[in-house]
């Protein structure tokens, strides 16, 4: 394992114990949830949970493998905690989220927990979001006009080449910013006209950051 994948398993471990036995679990997306998956079925907590809502086809077909029951969010009603990953961390616990594509069922699951446990490696905290293009799930008949809107807003857009999400929309990537003020630029990109979901977690970001180091993890609050 190198450092990083022994950092992100540090805190997929430190998750496990906010898990609420009998109840329903959120999850997220990409490799740091990956090993919290494995983790589940590892340390044999499969039996403890009633069943999870996933954030993307790909951790609920994991899911399914280990025997969790996957679960429709609408028939769930509001879920105890979401884990998930980020892309990056500020200090507020403002994400960027999205670089897996699956931003738009994660922002969903997440505003439907009232916990939100964000597990990251270290290499994810940013003073200021933005090095890592932000995420935006755009209808496909808009991506020019959207694109033209984020160049307005100081953005350089770039669409993911070959990338449909489990919606069927594009992502556009865009560089070049610099996210000082989170919360009003998520509701400026929110505004635009065929914008689907921007990924950026600002007016709801993480309750719980859980940082994880090759040596141990962090839980910050
Ligand atoms: C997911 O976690 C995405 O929003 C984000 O891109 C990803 C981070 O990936 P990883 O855990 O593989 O670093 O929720």
């Amino acid at each position: 394992m190198t450092p990083q994948d022994l950092a992100k398993r540090q805190a997929a471990e430190a998750a496990l114990a906010y898990i609420e036995p009998g109840e329903v679990l959120g999850v997220g997306t990409g490799s740091t949830v990956n090993l919290f998956i494995d983790l589940l079925a590892e340390r044999r907590l499969v039996q403890d949970i009633k069943g999870a809502v996933s954030s993307s086809n790909a951790s609920s077909e994991r899911l399914k493998k280990i025997g969790v029951p996957v679960l429709d969010l609408n028939e769930t009603g509001e879920l105890s905690i979401y884990v998930d990953g980020a892309d990056e961390t500020n200090p507020r616990l403002q994400l960027i989220k999205g670089g897996g594509a699956a931003l738009t069922r994660e922002k969903i699951v997440a505003a439907a927990s009232r916990k939100f446990v964000c597990i990251a490696d270290q290499s994810k905290r940013v003073d200021v979001l933005g090095k890592f293009p932000l995420p935006v799930e755009v209808i496909p008949m808009a991506q020019s006009y959207v694109g033209r809107q984020l160049v307005k807003l100081g953005g350089k857009p770039k669409l993911r080449d070959g990338v449909i999400t489990d919606n069927g929309n594009v992502i556009i990537d865009v560089h070049g910013l610099s996210i000082t003020n989170p919360v009003e630029l998520e509701t400026q990109i929110n505004l635009i006209t065929g914008v689907v979901c921007v990924g950026l977690f600002a007016r709801r970001p993480a309750d719980v950051l859980i940082l994880g180091t090759p040596n141990g993890a962090q839980t910050i609050l």
